[in-house]
């Protein structure tokens, strides 16, 4: 009994040993693989809400899979172990009902709390429309009088490996979305064809942009940089082609760049929506072709900016 005593906790010094060495070696390895923690105060949450809740989840597995090897161990049938007869215990049917359901409110008070958090759009400095369409993004600041498009900027020879692949391979767009730090940023969200969505992971912002309805969430940047991110809703031929980049900028730069954009984007902007939409329409009618993604992109670019093309 006592070499049993002392077996087991060997075991237990082993295992926390294990554990120890891992925290400390592995992971800054493993934490590329992580969710990102992101650059705003709802990034940061979500992130620690999701590394609660993974931990949790390791402490059930562990105890249930180590009770489950144990009693395969100890207690098998070659052993001469006899199975215990107990039905219908009452007081095992409302533990195993009462603490997954425990857990489960533990759990669910802290999600629901920063989920309000993250759907309290008031307050906003500033409002941002993003329209999705087949297969770019339209971004109208509503409060500056800035309307543009962003299309995917990876040349077609990337695409195709004629060339090298870039390191922001099919993650780099002609205009940025150009955001300050330290404002709350109110953004709608819509789509003008099917459902797209608007999704970057250093922000912890993802939503469906759906036809003919406006979704809304909000940003607070932290940390200037530039935060990259995808169409995450499967939305046609081009939907890996749909990138999302954001520009933070510190507000006194970001001031200066909307001064900078002012009225020369609006003039731009009324000239391409018409011409987007046949640029679409083209893109449908030339599927058949034989270099057909080429031939869009060439489209898409026309619309959006014709001086800046320099990807064919
Ligand atoms: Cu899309």
């Amino acid at each position: 009994m006592k070499q049993n005593t002392s077996k087991r906790s060997s075991g237990y010094l082993l295992i926390g040993g294990m554990i120890g060495v891992f925290s400390q070696n592995a992971w800054s390895e493993i934490q590329p693989y992580n969710m990102p923690e992101g650059v705003t105060e709802i990034s940061h949450k979500v992130f620690d809400l999701h590394m609660i809740i993974f931990y949790i989840t390791c402490v059930i597995g562990v105890l249930v899979f180590g009770a489950m090897a144990i009693s395969l161990l100890r207690d098998r049938k070659s052993k001469g172990v006899t199975p215990a007869k107990f039905h219908e215990s009452t007081f095992l049917e409302f533990l195993w009902t009462a603490v997954p359901f425990v857990i489960l409110i533990g759990i669910a008070i802290p999600a629901a709390k920063v989920l309000i958090e993250m759907e309290d759009v008031s307050d906003a400095e500033m409002t941002i429309k993003v329209t999705g369409y087949q297969w770019l993004w339209r971004y109208e600041y509503i409060d500056h009088d800035i309307d543009f498009y962003s299309v995917l900027k990876t040349s077609r020879d990337e695409i195709y490996n004629r060339s090298e692949k870039n390191e922001n391979y099919l993650l780099e767009v002609d205009n940025e979305l150009v955001l300050p730090t330290n404002r709350k940023v109110r953004i709608l969200l819509t789509s003008n064809d099917v459902l797209h969505a608007w999704w970057v992971p250093d922000l912890a912002l993802k939503k469906d942009a759906i036809p003919g309805y406006i979704n809304q969430m909000w940003t607070e940047i932290q940390k200037p940089g530039i935060y990259r991110g995808q169409c995450a809703e499967l939305c046609g031929r081009d939907h890996g082609f749909m990138p999302v980049v954001v520009r933070a900028l510190p507000p006194e730069e970001f001031d200066a760049w909307v001064l900078k954009q002012g009225n020369e984007n609006v003039a731009k902007s009324e000239g391409i929506s018409t011409s987007t939409l046949q640029s679409n329409k083209t893109m449908a009618e030339t599927k058949a072709s034989s270099t057909p993604a080429k031939k869009n992109q060439k489209n898409i670019a026309a619309a959006v900016e014709p001086q800046t093309i320099t990807t064919q």
